[in-house]
Order: C-alpha cells, then structure tokens, then sequence
C-alpha cells in the first residue's frame, strides 16, 4: 500500500472564491481600460467559465458573443496584451481588498507541511496569480511551501485535460497513488482523474456546486473551519466536520489503497 506523500491543490474555487469577484473583475477592468464596451456580468462569466485559461475565455468570448467584433490584424497579441493587463488588476484586487482562503485551507496546509507532506499547486491561472494570492492571502513566504507550481502556460493542454497534475507529479517525482487532488470544478475533477488521482472536491459556489462529481472520491462544501463544519455530499463517511491530515490518511489507508 501506497503512503500519502503529497497534496496537489487546485487554486481557483479551491483555495479560494476566485472567480466571480475576483477575475471576473479584473477582466472588466481591463476591457473598460482598453476602451471596448464588454462587460461580463456574473451569469455570463459562469457560463464563459466553461473555458478555462483566461486568454481562451476572451477568445471564447469573441467567437460566442462578438461575432461583428473587427479583430485587430495581430489577435493573438490583441487578447495576449488584454490578458496582461487582467492579470494587474487581478494582482491589485489581491493587495487590496485582498480574497480571504477559503475556510480551513490555512489550517490543512500548515498541518500537512508541519508533518512533512510535500506540497504543490495544479492550477490553470496564470503563474503570478498563485504567488499572489499566496503572498497576500496565506504567507509571505508561503510560495516556498508549495515544491512545485504548475500554472497556465506551462502545459500545452489545461483543464479538463491531464496535463498540468502530470507534469507536477513528474516534476515531483510522484505516483498518482501517493497523492490526493483537491479540486471544485468538473473541469479539475477530470483533469485530476486523467492523471490517475483520487480527487476530493471542495464545492464553492452556485458555478460548479451542481457540476457532475462522480469521478471524485469524495465530495464536501469546505474543508471544515471551526462553527463551519464541512458537510459531505458524497463519498466516504469519515469525515467528522473537518478534512483533516488523520482523515487523509485513513481515507488513503482504508479506502482507497
Ligand atoms: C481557473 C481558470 C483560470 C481562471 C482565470 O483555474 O480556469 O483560467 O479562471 O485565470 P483553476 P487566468 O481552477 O485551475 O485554478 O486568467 O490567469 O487564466
Ligand atoms: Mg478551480
């Protein structure tokens, strides 16, 4: 049997309530400085949300709902330099206000890196987003927590596809059958799945809390935070109001070794 050596976390909707007010802003923000009228409202970005990777959701976008849109000769630089400019806002937003983790995410990570857990992050936003939702929002050190961080670009195919948990448990070393995958999304649970690995989602938010799970080994609204007991949707019954590093472990052991 298999020990539990590491756990890969997905970061938006994972680690934290990223989407709706948090990119889908900074998008706005960076469609209103280049001077064009789009504005994703939080319906329309749910269902841009099917694509993932922030460049490929403006394409998406074009190709969806601005089928009249003149596209520059370069469009590719066009939606490289929007996206750029996303991504400052997106960083703003994470100085100030600032996105809190989501509840017990601090807690599960600091419990796993004191007992010697490797770490990492399998994510398809882009790189800087993490170290500055890591930098702000858990430690500034936190980055160096994390062995690997597999972000955006760095696959060739993101989310739904394997790519980005293959390339982090081959960076790392790894077996799908010494790690667990933390995911909110249908997308990542297919991803994580694809690579071998058992998933516990962490559902967030009326975007992806009714998407169909079955390919997770177990489903919860959170992680647990005292007075915010996680409640478990489906899967193993062992979780007693917090995901915690003895409830990964007996899940490994008793379940899914
Ligand atoms: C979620 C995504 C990302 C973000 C936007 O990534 O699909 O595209 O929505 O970030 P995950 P970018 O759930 O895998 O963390 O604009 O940087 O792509
Ligand atoms: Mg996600």
């Amino acid at each position: 049997m298999a020990r539990l050596d590491a756990l890969l976390f997905d970061v938006d909707g994972t680690l934290a309530d990223t989407e709706r007010d948090g990119h889908r802003i900074a998008f706005n923000r960076a469609f209103a400085d280049a001077g064009l009228d789009w504005v994703w409202t939080p319906e329309i970005y749910g269902n841009l949300l099917e694509v993932t990777g922030g460049k490929e959701r403006i394409r998406h976008y074009l190709e969806k709902y601005r089928p009249a849109f003149e596209p520059p000769t370069d469009l590719d630089a066009f939606i490289a330099d929007l996206h750029a400019a996303k991504t400052t806002h997106f960083k703003k937003l994470l100085e100030d206000p600032g996105l809190p983790l989501r509840p017990g995410v601090e807690r599960l990570l600091r419990e796993a890196r004191d007992a010697g857990l490797r770490l990492a992050i399998a994510t398809t936003t882009t790189p800087e987003n993490v170290t500055a939702l890591l930098r702000n929002s858990l430690d500034p050190e936190a980055e160096s927590w994390f062995e690997v961080i597999a972000a955006g670009d760095i696959v060739p195919a993101k989310k739904p596809a394997p790519d980005i948990y293959l390339w982090a448990m081959e960076r790392m070393g790894l077996t799908p059958e010494r790690c667990v995958a933390f995911e909110d999304s249908r997308h990542g649970v297919h991803a994580a799945r694809d690579a071998g690995l058992r998933t516990i989602v962490v559902t967030v938010n009326d975007y992806t809390r009714d998407q169909d799970f079955r390919d997770a080994a177990l489903v919860l609204d959170g992680l647990g935070a005292p007075g915010r007991p996680a409640q478990r949707l489906s899967g193993p019954d062992l979780v007693d109001g917090e995901v915690t590093l003895s409830t990964l472990r007996a899940l490994h052991e008793r379940v899914w070794s």
